[in-house]
């Protein structure tokens, strides 16, 4: 366990570090699954997970939605000078990461320190608090996970940032994400993200998707010789949504980008960020989106959260459903874990949460649901017939002539005579309830 950090004043009075307790605890402020310490498939959870704390959804999000205005008052957001009122922010931020034992934290530019429309001011406001956040991990021990650009949320891009038809509006956003690079250099960041708010298109009738896509292409490259140059050697990653806030997201899912990637030149630097809640949307599983970026070697990080199935937009709920993550896991663990990232939790309470502890019972169920899945799936990896039962229903490509047509050595006319030659195939089952079960006994 880490010590806790406070500032000046302490934010979440009351509650001390979370600890774990097992099983047998009914206490609503410890963690019944998520010993860090205990070992699984060779490493401890907390090396697995690598856990980290989303700053916009935890210290800045107030509940705000369509219909009214913030329901979260934060005691961190009174003071007037805008570096002072940062510090406060960070002081809270700092406090509930090490009273959660979360041993990493990820931001936006604009979640640290509030911006302004002049960039030389922005990029001042940034380095102050920046040379705080240093001081804040040193004494803490809490490591930077990823930083990003929030190249959205601004009014000017509205159009899209480097996916805007105004070059202009692009030089702003490479503005922005040069100082995001800066501030992730000095802080020893181990990724840096992009996930393209904007960067996609709500009517072709004025858009041209062939340009827009080359100059987001550019901006990559861009950034990311800029990063190395300064000597940055960590991951960079794609985070991929379908919609929201553009209909049409260029980045919409793990094989878009892949296939973006590879055609852009772009695959040996950048990895792929998973959120959970990306990939309802886009209409496929969390698991799928994982295998297909682990089949690639793609498989970066991950942002934890989850959707609502009744309803088609990004909700950020905290994780809970267990029996969900284990299906993941399994892709997790069979991928050999992540490349160069861990588990952000870009999830956030309810309008309605109001009470400080709800932070932490969020934050808790997630970690504890995490903790749950990998358990279960390393058991079902180690003492079931699920990877016997998968296998066995490729055995016709381990011999004989499947095996040489995977060797690339029969051609079609091949093919057809061993048809002939064999008569009709026999009827063999998939077994998909069989696998449902085994699933269910270990969760
Ligand atoms: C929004 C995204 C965002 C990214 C970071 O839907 O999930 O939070 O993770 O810009
Ligand atoms: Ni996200
Ligand atoms: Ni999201």
């Amino acid at each position: 366990m880490g010590n806790v950090i406070t500032g000046e004043k302490e934010f979440f009075k009351g509650i001390g570090q979370i600890q774990f307790e097992g099983l047998e605890s009914d206490n609503p402020l410890a963690f019944r699954w998520y010993d860090e310490n205990r070992v699984v498939a060779g490493k401890t959870l907390k090396d697995h997970f690598k856990f980290a704390c989303s700053y916009w959804h935890s210290f800045n999000g107030t509940g705000a939605d369509p219909f009214g205005g913030a329901s979260h008052i934060f005691p961190w957001d009174e003071k007037t000078d805008v570096i002072e009122r940062a510090k406060d922010k960070m002081d809270a931020a700092f406090e509930f990461i090490t009273k959660m034992n979360l041993p990493y934290y990820c931001f936006h530019d604009v979640d640290l320190v509030d911006y302004g429309n002049d960039v030389v001011e922005n990029e001042r406001r940034l380095a102050a608090i920046v040379e705080y956040a240093k001081e804040k991990q040193a004494e803490s021990g809490v490591k930077l996970l990823w930083a990003t650009a929030n190249l959205f949320s601004h009014r000017r891009y509205m159009n899209g940032a480097s996916t805007n038809p105004d070059f202009h509006v692009l030089a702003h956003g490479a503005a922005q994400v040069k100082a995001a690079l800066d501030a992730t250099i000095a802080l020893k960041g181990e990724n840096y993200v992009f996930w393209g708010g904007r960067e996609g298109y709500m009517s072709l009738l004025n858009t041209n998707m062939k340009r827009e896509q080359e100059h987001l292409a550019g901006f990559l490259h861009a950034a990311k010789d800029y990063a190395r140059a300064n000597g940055f050697t960590g991951n960079f990653f794609i985070e991929p949504k379908p919609c929201e806030p553009t209909k049409h997201q260029y980045d919409y899912d793990a094989a878009t980008v892949l296939g973006f990637l590879q055609k852009y030149d772009l695959l040996g630097d950048f990895k792929i960020n998973l959120e959970v809640n990306h990939a309802t949307l886009a209409g496929h599983t969390m698991q799928h989106e994982m295998q297909v970026a682990a089949d690639a070697g793609l498989l970066g990080s991950l942002d934890a959260n989850r959707g609502d199935y009744q309803n088609g937009w990004d909700t950020d709920q905290f994780p809970n459903n267990a029996g969900e993550l284990t299906e993941c896991m399994l892709v997790f663990l069979e991928a050999g874990g992540l490349k160069g990232g861990g588990v952000n939790f870009d999830a956030k309470i309810r309008r309605n949460s109001t009470d400080r502890a709800d932070l932490f019972y969020a934050h808790i169920g997630g970690m504890d649901t995490f903790a749950h899945a990998l358990i279960a799936a390393d058991a079902i990896l180690q003492k079931s017939d699920y990877k016997k039962v998968r296998e066995d229903r490729y055995a016709s490509f381990d011999s004989g002539k499947g095996k040489a047509y995977e060797e690339g050595k029969l051609t079609l006319q091949d093919l057809r005579d061993y048809a002939v030659e064999n008569g009709e195939p026999a009827t063999i089952s998939g077994k998909q309830e069989y696998m449902e079960n085994v699933i269910n006994r270990y969760v």
